[in-house]
């Protein structure tokens, strides 16, 4: 069960490098403060799923550097 879990992580994190990463941090920022707070991740499920693992400093929004790490992940 928890490779499963695992599986379907990286097939997220796959889905938003190929997908909606380019110019998504901006669209997800909808306060345009440069970091994406967990009301702002709810916009998709996908992020909401992978916010706990994105937010590596543990301050609760991440950053777009943060965001970024998941094209580091592949
Ligand atoms: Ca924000």
């Amino acid at each position: 069960m928890k490779n499963m879990i695992n599986l379907s992580i990286i097939a997220a994190a796959t889905f938003i490098s190929a997908h909606a990463f380019a110019a998504s941090f901006n669209d997800f920022d909808t306060d345009s403060d440069g970091y994406i707070s967990q009301k702002e991740a709810k916009a998709s499920n996908t992020l909401t799923q992978l916010f706990d693992r994105l937010d590596a400093d543990g301050d609760g929004k991440i950053s777009l550097k943060e965001f970024k790490a998941l094209d580091s992940e592949k």
